[in-house]
């Protein structure tokens, strides 16, 4: 299996987020991506490369996915920011204010001029800091996407892209939950592109992927399927319910498998082969997996109790599936374990393929 790493990965590197009323360190962290990277060059899964898209390209592809003004948003937010007031370049930018959009209690239709008005037009939390360097570093995410994805349309029975900041919590025009744009919609929308008549996206992260879910909610050609937190009590709280099956053509192509915190490996295994199950009758031609490691017993923000070793299983798991297969890498907080978590996982695929 290829790894597609992000170089520009770095330059997105908050310093605080808002918690329980009080700015704690940021969680989302650039040593997560190097451990992963250092466990990949002990145990070599295959070639480790660097994308290389052209910018055209990458914009052709983010365009797939996400709105043409909440791309133009990103890529000017962080000189508005330091427009507003020269001292802002010494911190992160963080929303504070919402329109509650879905309630229609606001107009969302009209741009804001005001850029903290804007900030929140585009979010859904104030955990997620935006930066200098968060945009170039998003794109080069979104690249890993894109190259993983053409490689499993070139033959590949997988490829991984190994970015951060995450991805599945992006929707058509937001970020949150520290993801800016949807790798694996990217991933997902690429395969697509590229002639697979159904793609399957599985995604294994704690947190239910609102984002993911929402760009493909009325569409039968992407089954969405999650494995996740209960959204009664886990972020991101408001979308992720077993209810929520899709709308429109796409009814019946969205599955939502919560589970309560606290939940183990057994539990856990048995929502997989539940969401395998789906993938089979779907009858998936690709397959994305956005691979969350927050699923780990030592998650500081998670509350699921897998184990190291339990991922070697998730792997050989999702290798029966029998799907050409991109997987994503998402969430994972406990940053000395991550490594060894996602190496177990992507391993234990390749042994059984
Ligand atoms: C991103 B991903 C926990 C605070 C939650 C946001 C979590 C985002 C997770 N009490 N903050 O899905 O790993
Ligand atoms: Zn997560």
């Amino acid at each position: 299996m290829k790894t597609f790493h992000n170089p520009h990965h770095a330059l997105h590197q908050g310093r605080e987020e808002m918690f329980r009323g009080r700015m704690v360190p940021c969680h989302e962290v650039p040593a997560r991506l190097d451990f992963v990277l250092t466990e990949l060059q002990r145990r070599p899964l295959g070639e480790l490369l660097t994308p290389g898209i052209s910018d055209a390209e990458l914009d052709t592809a983010i365009a797939g996915v996400h709105s043409a003004r909440y791309t133009a948003f990103l890529a000017g937010a962080w000189d508005e920011w330091v427009a507003m007031d020269p001292a802002n370049a010494q911190r992160d930018a963080l929303p504070s204010v919402w329109p509650l959009g879905n309630r229609h209690a606001f107009r969302t239709d009209v741009l804001p001029q005001n850029f903290t008005a804007r900030l929140g037009l585009f979010s859904f939390d104030s955990g997620s800091p935006l930066m200098a360097g968060t945009w170039a570093a998003a794109r080069g995410g979104a690249a890993c996407a894109l190259a993983a994805a053409r490689e499993v349309l070139g033959g590949a029975r997988s490829a991984f892209a190994l970015t951060r900041p995450p991805g599945h919590h992006a929707g058509p025009d937001f970020f949150g939950g520290y993801c800016f744009l949807n790798n694996a919609a990217i991933a997902a929308q690429t395969l697509r592109d590229g002639g697979q008549q159904r793609v399957a996206v599985l995604d294994v992260d704690y947190h239910h992927g609102n984002g993911t879910q929402t760009i493909f909610y009325e569409r039968a050609d992407v089954l969405t399927v999650s494995i996740h937190g209960d959204p009664a009590t886990e972020y991101p709280f408001f979308l992720g319910h077993a209810d929520e099956r899709g709308a429109g053509a796409g009814l019946g192509f969205n599955l939502n498998l919560p589970l309560p915190r606290g939940t183990g490996f057994e539990a856990w295994c048995a929502a997989l082969d539940t969401a395998i199950d789906a993938i089979d009758d779907f009858n998936a031609d690709a397959l994305v997996v956005p691979m969350g490691l927050d699923t780990f017993e030592g998650d500081p923000i998670s509350g699921f109790t897998l184990k190291s070793e339990d991922y070697d299983t998730v792997g050989r798991m999702i290798a029966a599936a029998g799907v050409p297969t991109v997987f994503v890498f998402e969430g994972g907080y406990a940053v000395a374990e991550v490594g060894v978590n996602a190496v177990n996982l992507l391993e234990g695929f390749c042994r059984s393929i």
